[in-house]
């Protein structure tokens, strides 16, 4: 199959231009001005933006988590993620504590082969790095899986200590790979859990009082320090406050990166959400917690300081009755929220509309940063000939409104219920096949991919 995508203009990193683009299988064959080729196929993209498929690193699909499971499977998950313009996701196949790092991917596999109608992979969550364990790292990196991601929370069942994580950090360092991690100090969390529980605190506003600013500031500034001292490209996940991101602007001054992500929540919600009626706080209840908006200032600017290379969005949905679960006690409210659909529509209409990024930023932090770090670049994350023809069409003047009535989530409500957004994702193509049109998909689950991923640096 072939297709012409005639005089829309040109988004990628660093250029914005008019003209066409000639697609001749999976990828982009010529890019110019009134290309003369014979296509099969012609769509008229004049008055539109053409960005790189949105690639999203942080997304959690059929997690079992906190005692049930996240409501996304595979196929209504990507289907959402598509209908949002994001063509790849990268989940998290999670070790069972006592299992091997293989069995992981076995599970995960299970889940997605089949299923996808969007490219994906896997980071591998280390949870239990042994002597037994770390001959994998090797043959995890040879299939294609370069990241690991580690938690320094939730004690007993994700968290790594301070020597599996060292330990783990010379290993992917010597084999190639990349060490991220869900950076918030455990053992203060779980303090101020049993305080707030004991003294009969338990609305969801105090799931968010159990984090504060500082279990993520102390956390993120030891992950960057025992990066340093073992030299290993370093990422933190999920990243939502100024304190957390002092560590990072610090560790500049000895010439260390270390990779941030932060999420579109964190950038456009706060923390006075979870004083909302009732029960109603519970949708936010995510971790790390919405902050003040001090912070979410922070991000923008760390956005545009480039000390954050990327906007995920931790999508891991819970229907409400899922959340009603910890009614009675904020604890054991499965913690995440649904997302991904709107990641790219929200930061071009928050970040790009109202004159926050770039267009050109606005693409690095959707797509191609997250292509660089990752070991995918230049396959995904741009616009350019021999990539992948994964392309989002936008509209950018459209308006529309976020509502769970007609989002593609499996999930009963939205974190965004009447959000106004202007600019919206039309087409979208996923190496070279048209998968959304008229507001419809156009392929079946099983056409999303694995993708094997290359190594890892510690530069972009
Ligand atoms: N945070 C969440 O909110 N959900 C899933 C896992 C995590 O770290
Ligand atoms: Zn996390
Ligand atoms: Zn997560």
């Amino acid at each position: 199959m072939s297709t012409l995508i005639k005089n829309g203009r040109v988004v990628t990193a660093t250029d914005a231009y008019v003209a066409d683009i000639f697609i001749e299988g999976e990828t982009i064959a010529a890019i110019g001005k009134n290309l003369q080729v014979n296509a099969e196929q012609a769509i008229d993209a004049t008055g539109k933006l053409v960005f790189p498929g949105g690639i999203d690193p942080h997304v959690h699909l059929d997690l079992p988590f906190m005692g049930t499971y996240s409501s996304d499977n595979y196929e209504t998950g990507s289907t959402a993620a598509l209908f949002g313009g994001t063509t790849t996701l990268i989940d998290f196949a999670i070790q069972t504590q006592g299992q091997s790092m293989q069995s992981a991917v076995d599970e995960w596999n299970k889940k997605s082969e089949g299923n996808s109608l969007c490219d994906y992979s896997y980071h591998l969550a280390v949870t239990d790095y042994n002597p037994d364990t770390r001959p994998e790292v090797k043959k995890l990196i040879e299939q294609g899986i370069t990241s690991f991601k580690t938690f320094m929370a939730y004690k007993g069942a994700l968290m790594v200590d301070d020597g599996q994580m060292v330990g783990l950090m010379h290993e992917v360092k010597e084999q190639g790979g990349l060490v991220t991690v869900h950076a918030t100090n455990g053992d203060m969390i779980d303090h101020l859990i049993a305080k707030h529980r004991g003294e009969g605190k338990m609305a969801p506003l105090y799931h968010y009082l159990s984090q504060p600013e500082v279990t993520e500031a102390e956390a993120s500034g030891r992950f960057v320090d025992m990066a340093h001292y073992t030299d290993v490209p370093a990422y933190i996940v999920h990243m939502t406050c100024e304190g957390a991101l002092n560590q990072i602007r610090q560790a500049t001054r000895r010439n260390q990166k270390v990779f941030v992500e932060t999420c579109i929540q964190y950038l456009l919600l706060d923390a006075s959400l979870y004083e909302s009626e009732g029960f109603e706080g519970s949708k936010w209840v995510m971790s790390p917690p919405l902050r003040q908006k001090k912070d979410q200032e922070t991000l923008w600017a760390g956005l545009n300081q480039g000390l954050v290379q990327v906007v995920g969005t931790d999508h891991c949905p819970f229907y409400i009755k899922q959340k009603r679960m910890g009614e009675h006690d904020f604890s054991k409210i499965p913690n995440g929220h649904p997302a991904i659909e709107h990641r790219v529509e929200l930061l071009y209409s928050e970040g790009v509309e109202k004159g926050r990024i770039s267009i050109n930023k606005f693409v690095e932090a959707t797509s191609t940063n997250a292509a660089k770090i990752f070991g995918m670049f230049p396959k995904k994350g741009t616009i350019a000939v021999d990539s992948d023809a994964d392309i989002i069409i936008f509209d950018p003047k459209e308006k529309h409104a976020i509502s769970a009535k007609t989002h593609h989530h499996n999930c009963d409500y939205s974190g965004y219920e009447g959000w106004e957004v202007t600019g919206k994702t039309k087409t979208v193509l996923l190496r070279g096949k048209v998968v959304i049109e008229n507001g419809g998909t156009k392929v079946n689950k099983g056409y999303g991919q694995f993708i094997k991923r290359g190594h890892s640096s510690k530069v972009i």
